[in-house]
C-alpha cells in the first residue's frame, strides 16, 4: 500500500491492515481522498468481526452520541430539534451537462454542486474519527446483492447501519471489479449536545454518474445512513438502466395453515398509510418494511428485502396494537431509540398508553409538561417521527432463513395502499398487471393527517410511494415496470387498499380488518374467491369477505358493512382521473401514451357505469364475474 501516507498516518495498524486486505485500488484511492478532504483525528475501518461492531458500539456511547438506558442494550440517541426528518429541499442530484433529468428532481449543477458539498466537509472531521464500513445491499452473495462503502464520522450512524445492513468486508475485499455504491457524511461541527449546529448548510448530494452520495451537516438516519434512502435513490437510476425494480415496499408472507402454504407480498405505502403495520400483522410472517429489490428469474418475480433491520416510527406502539414490537422494545436487547422522551432512564413515546411523566429529556433538551419552543409552540414529549433501531430476527413473526435467502422470494402480488377517505374501497384487484400498474400505483395519493404539517385531508400523490427518491421522471419509471414483467410468465397480481375510508368523520373500517384484506388476496392468487368485476377492478364478494370476517376475526361482517365499504362512488373516481391527467401531462414527466390510453379507458368504463347504473353503485347491484 505505498502512496497511501495518509492512511497510514490515521489508521490504527489493525485498521490499516483491513485495508490492505482490500483488492481493489479504487477503493482505496476513494478513502484517501475523504480522508483528505475531511482531515479526521483518525481512521477505524470496520471488517465483519464482532469485536469491530463491538467496538463502533462502545464509540456511540463514548462519545455521548446514544447513552445507555435502564434496560440492558437499550440506548438513546437524539437529533437536534430541527434535524428530524428528511430534508427534501436539500437533497439534490448532481446534474452534468449531458444528463437529462427534469427539474422537479431537484437539481443542482454537478460543478458547483460538488463544489459546495467538498467546502462544507473540508475539514469536517477534524477532532473526530473516520468509520469506514463495507456493507451489502440484500442478502450477501446473491444475484440481488448490491455492495457500498460508507464513510461517517458518526459513530451512531455507523451503529445504525450494523443494525439494519448485512456486514460485507469480506465480501467486498476479495473483488477487484466490483460496482458499488459509495456515502460520505459528516454530521459537520457539533453543539455541546453532540448535535449539528451548521443546519442552514444541510445537504445531500447525489451524483448518479459515479454513484456516491454527500452528507452534510445532519445527524437523522433519513439524511445520513447511506444504504437506506439515499441508496434507494441510486439504485432506482441503477434498475432503470439493468431492467429490475428498486421499491419502497415492504415484504412478507400470507400464511395459508390449512393448505399449508405461503404467499409472498410486497407493498408500497406512502407514511402514515398503515405499511408496517400490515406487514408485522399477527398470523403473518414480515420480511421486510421499508425496501425491497424485485427482479426476474426463471419467468417470475422474487424480491428481497434491502435491509435486516427495521428503522421504525415510534409512536402509538402499546401492548394492545403493536404487541410483537412492544415486547421487543421493552425487554433486554440491542435498541437505539431515537426522539423519545427519557424520564429515569426509561424511554417514553407517543401513543404508549403509559401516563406522561412530568419531565425528562427529550430532542430539544430538558422536558417538562408544557414547555415552549421559541416560537411560541408547545414541545412534543417524544417527536410524531421518533424512531427505533432494531434488527428484523428480534420480531417473533419474522423468519430469518427467508430473509437471508439469497434467491429471495417469489412475488405473488403487489399492494399498494393509500389513504383516502372517499374513492377507493378496502380491498381490490387490477384486471391486469399494466391496469393496476397505472391506475391504482401510479395513482397513489395520502391525505395529509394531524401528523403532518399543513391542512388536513389534502391529496399527495405519491406514484408506488417512491416520489420522494425518484432518479429518473415518472413516466420512465413506469415504463419500467411496464416492461418488466414481458418476459415474465407468473405475473403478480396488482391489489391496491386503502384503510382510511370515512363517512360522517367516522371510519369504515377497524384497525384489524387489514388481516381480512390479506386473505382475500392470498385466495385470489389460487382462484379460490370470487370477485366482481367493476370498472376500476375486481372488489370482493359479500360471501367470501364474511366468511374470512368470521374466521379471521370472529366478527359478525354484515351486508350493510360490506355494502357502505364497497360502494363504487363514479364522481370521486373521475375526478382522481381528472387529478392525474393534470400531473401526467407535464412533458418533463416523459408518461408513455398508454398511460393516458389507461386513463381513457377507465373513464369510459365509469361513465357507462354511471349512466346505467348512478353515481354511487351498491357493490350488491352489480354481478359476479
Ligand atoms: C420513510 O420516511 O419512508 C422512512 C424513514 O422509512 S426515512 O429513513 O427517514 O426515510
Ligand atoms: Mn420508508
Amino acid at each position: 500500500m505505498a502512496g497511501y501516507t495518509i492512511l497510514q498516518r490515521l489508521c490504527s495498524e489493525k485498521s490499516f491492515q483491513a485495508l490492505n486486505g482490500v483488492k481493489d485500488k479504487r477503493i482505496l484511492d476513494f478513502i484517501d481522498e475523504v480522508a483528505l478532504l475531511c482531515n479526521p483525528d483518525s481512521i477505524f475501518v470496520r471488517t465483519d468481526s464482532k469485536e469491530d461492531i463491538e467496538y463502533i458500539r462502545n464509540k456511540a456511547i463514548a462519545n455521548k452520541e446514544e447513552r445507555p438506558l435502564k434496560t440492558e442494550g437499550h440506548t438513546v440517541h437524539f437529533d437536534g430539534p430541527k434535524d428530524q426528518a428528511r430534508d427534501k429541499a436539500n437533497t439534490k442530484f448532481l446534474v452534468s451537462p449531458n444528463m437529462d433529468l427534469p427539474k422537479s428532481l431537484n437539481v443542482i449543477d454537478k460543478e458547483e454542486g460538488v463544489k459546495e458539498i467538498c467546502g462544507l466537509l473540508k475539514d469536517s472531521m477534524k477532532g473526530k474519527e473516520m468509520y469506514v464500513l463495507f456493507l451489502g445491499l440484500g442478502p450477501v452473495g446473491g444475484d440481488f446483492s448490491l455492495y457500498a462503502v460508507q464513510i461517517t464520522d458518526s459513530a451512531y450512524v455507523a451503529h445504525s447501519e450494523d443494525i439494519l445492513y448485512r456486514p460485507a468486508y469480506d465480501a467486498i475485499k476479495q473483488q477487484d471489479s466490483l460496482k458499488f455504491f459509495r456515502f460520505v457524511h459528516s454530521a459537520g461541527r457539533l453543539d455541546d449536545r453532540g448535535n449539528s449546529v451548521d443546519i442552514d448548510k444541510r445537504r445531500v448530494y447525489i451524483d448518479l454518474e459515479d454513484e456516491i452520495v454527500y452528507t452534510a451537516n445532519s445527524q437523522y438516519a433519513g439524511n445520513t445512513v447511506g444504504m437506506k434512502k439515499l441508496a434507494l435513490r441510486l439504485a432506482i437510476n441503477k434498475a432503470s438502466r439493468e431492467g429490475w425494480l428498486a421499491e419502497h415496499m415492504f415484504l412478507m408472507a400470507v400464511n395459508n395453515k390449512d393448505k399449508q402454504r405461503r404467499t409472498f407480498f410486497s407493498g408500497a405505502f406512502p407514511s402514515a398509510c398503515g405499511k408496517t403495520s400490515t406487514c408485522m400483522v399477527e398470523g403473518e410472517t414480515v420480511l421486510g418494511d421499508d425496501i425491497s429489490y424485485l427482479r426476474k428469474k426463471n419467468g417470475s418475480v422474487y424480491a428481497v428485502n434491502v435491509e435486516r433491520g427495521i428503522f421504525g416510527i415510534i409512536k402509538d406502539v402499546n401492548p394492545k396494537d403493536d404487541p410483537v414490537i412492544w415486547d421487543v422494545l421493552t425487554s433486554p436487547r440491542e435498541v437505539i431509540f431515537s426522539n423519545v422522551l427519557i424520564n429515569n432512564g426509561q424511554p417514553y413515546w407517543q401513543g404508549d398508553g403509559r401516563p406522561i411523566p412530568e419531565e425528562g429529556e427529550n430532542f430539544a433538551g430538558h422536558w417538562r409538561k408544557g414547555k415552549k419552543d421559541d416560537a411560541g409552540n408547545e414541545i412534543p414529549y417524544s417527536h410524531p417521527n421518533a424512531r427505533y433501531t432494531i434488527r428484523l430476527s428480534y420480531l417473533k413473526n419474522c423468519d430469518n432463513e427467508l430473509l437471508e435467502n439469497p434467491e429471495g422470494v417469489k412475488l405473488s402480488g403487489l399492494i399498494f395502499g393509500g389513504r383516502d377517505s372517499d374513492t377507493w374501497v378496502p380491498v381490490f384487484e387490477s384486471f391486469d398487471w399494466a391496469h393496476g400498474i397505472i391506475t391504482m400505483a401510479s395513482c397513489l395519493e395520502s391525505e395529509t393527517t394531524a401528523a403532518t404539517l399543513g391542512k388536513q385531508g389534502v391529496r399527495k400523490f405519491n406514484p408506488m410511494a417512491n416520489l420522494d427518491f425518484l432518479s429518473i421522471p415518472i413516466g420512465v419509471y413506469i415504463a419500467n415496470y411496464l416492461d418488466f414483467v414481458k418476459d415474465v410468465n407468473d405475473v403478480p397480481k396488482v391489489f391496491g387498499v386503502n384503510y382510511f375510508q370515512k363517512k360522517d368523520g367516522k371510519y369504515l373500517t377497524g384497525m384489524h380488518h387489514k388481516r381480512v384484506w390479506l386473505k382475500w388476496m392470498e385466495k385470489r392468487v389460487y382462484d379460490e374467491a370470487g370477485a366482481i368485476e367493476t370498472p376500476i377492478g375486481m372488489i370482493p364478494l359479500y360471501e367470501d369477505l364474511k366468511s374470512l370476517f368470521a374466521k379471521v376475526l370472529n366478527i359478525d361482517y354484515t351486508e350493510k358493512d360490506y355494502e357502505r365499504q364497497f360502494t363504487i362512488n363514479v364522481e370521486n373516481w373521475l375526478a382522481k382521473l381528472d387529478r392525474m391527467r393534470g400531473i401526467y401531462s407535464d412533458k418533463e414527466n416523459k408518461t408513455p401514451d398508454i398511460v393516458f390510453e389507461a386513463f381513457d379507458e377507465q373513464e369510459k368504463r365509469l361513465k357507462t357505469f354511471m349512466e346505467e347504473k348512478g353515481k354511487e353503485v351498491s357493490p350488491f347491484n352489480l354481478a359476479t364475474a
